[in-house]
């Protein structure tokens, strides 16, 4: 068990059910092209360069923090990094995203995802989570993309609508299939534990395409994988959050994969949430990013709807329901992290 000095903070409370003073709000992709000081220092070329440069990715990491006034900072990097440090073949192209040179198809390709050491093959993450930590003050959120969401691009070689690939792969050969998320579930574990171990005081498991798979196929092919590195991250004792867009029709099996956070989308709110996932979970979500876009006055509507929502639960870390659009003017974040702090009451229970 890793105690951390963050125990205290509002985020981590939060994340436990347990009463703070605050509700903390982060947002995921806070770091990124919406803000300009990333584009001065992102640089061109591939974000794997920039994610290898513990420098320029720490300096990345913080600089939501020092904008916003956020709660919790989340690591700069990618899902696909632990593929892409064991050779797989995979780069994460500007404007698109990752992209595969050989997609994943057959058994011979297991080879290709030996595992993850993170001391020899990731000493940049480590080295980022170190520099960024001992700057911060308020969490830093480690993370690892869940194994249906790496999976579906190294099965797909790029991003995909209807990861239709991915699940004839699902659906046709089973047995192929667990060990593919089998080896992927290791990775992101020993990545997760890596994070935690230089200083990361939560974890994050990123299931962002999850929402294409009906409730059967969730919890016969995906669910026990993303259980098993959830239940991996329990020893280490920091709280885990556990996302997915378009899964409001499993959100109750989600919350069943042992992590102490559920990440709610847009699209369900958040006190019919909280009756799908059931007492003992914390929320975290939920304000549609595209409303961002519509202007301050929206913006600050809709996220005193998500507060309303929530009916001061001490289980609520407020968020978007999906990642920061590179199109969002920062002034309206900051203003809405503004009124989460200034309005967002907390029960006590
Ligand atoms: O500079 C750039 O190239 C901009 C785009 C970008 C950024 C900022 C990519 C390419 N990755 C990242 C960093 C990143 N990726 C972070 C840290 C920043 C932060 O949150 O503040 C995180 C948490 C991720 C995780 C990630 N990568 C996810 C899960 C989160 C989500 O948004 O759903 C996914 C699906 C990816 C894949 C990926 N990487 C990049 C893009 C454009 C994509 C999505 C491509 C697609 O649509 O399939």
């Amino acid at each position: 068990m890793i105690c951390s000095r963050f125990d205290d903070s509002d985020f981590v409370r939060a994340c436990r059910g347990r009463p703070h003073e605050r509700v903390p709000v982060w947002f995921m992709r806070q770091a990124g092209r919406s803000l300009p000081e990333y584009r001065a220092v992102r640089g061109d070329g591939s974000i794997l360069d920039a994610i290898a440069d513990a420098d320029r990715a720490a300096e990345i990491t913080l600089q939501p923090v020092r904008r916003y006034g956020v709660d919790a900072a989340i690591l700069f990097s990618d899902i696909v990094v632990p593929a892409h440090a064991v050779g797989f073949g995979v780069d994460v192209v500007p404007g698109t995203g990752p992209v595969v040179e050989r997609r994943f198809a057959t058994r011979s390709d297991l080879h290709r995802l030996r595992p993850l050491d993170p001391d020899a093959d990731t000493p940049y993450v480590i080295d980022t989570v170190r520099r960024a930590v001992a700057e911060l003050e308020v969490p830093l959120i480690g993370f690892a993309g869940a194994p249906f969401t790496v999976a579906s691009y190294l099965v797909e070689g790029g991003p995909s609508r209807h990861h239709t690939r991915t699940k004839a792969l699902m659906v046709g050969d089973e047995a192929l299939w667990h060990e593919l998320m089998g080896r992927l579930a290791e990775m992101a574990i020993a990545s997760l534990v890596s994070q935690v171990e230089a200083g990361a005081a939560a974890v994050q498991l990123f299931d962002s395409w999850a929402g294409a798979l009906s409730p059967d196929q969730y919890r016969r092919s995906v669910a026990p994988h993303s259980a098993r590195v959830l239940e991996a991250l329990g020893s280490t004792g920091v709280p885990r959050i556990h996302f997915g867009v378009g899964t409001g029709e499993f959100l109750d099996q989600m919350g069943d994969c042992g992590a102490e956070v559920v990440g709610v989308d847009f699209r369900v709110p958040l006190d019919e949430a909280r009756r799908r996932v059931g007492p003992g979970r914390a929320l975290q979500g939920n304000l549609d990013p595209a409303v961002v876009l519509a202007g301050e006055s929206a913006a600050v509507d809709a996220a005193r709807a998500v507060l309303a929502s929530n009916g001061g639960h001490p289980g609520h870390v407020f968020n978007l329901g999906h990642g920061v659009l590179p199109e969002s003017d920062p002034d309206v974040l900051a203003r809405v992290v503004q009124v989460v702090h200034d309005e967002g009451q907390v029960r006590c229970e």
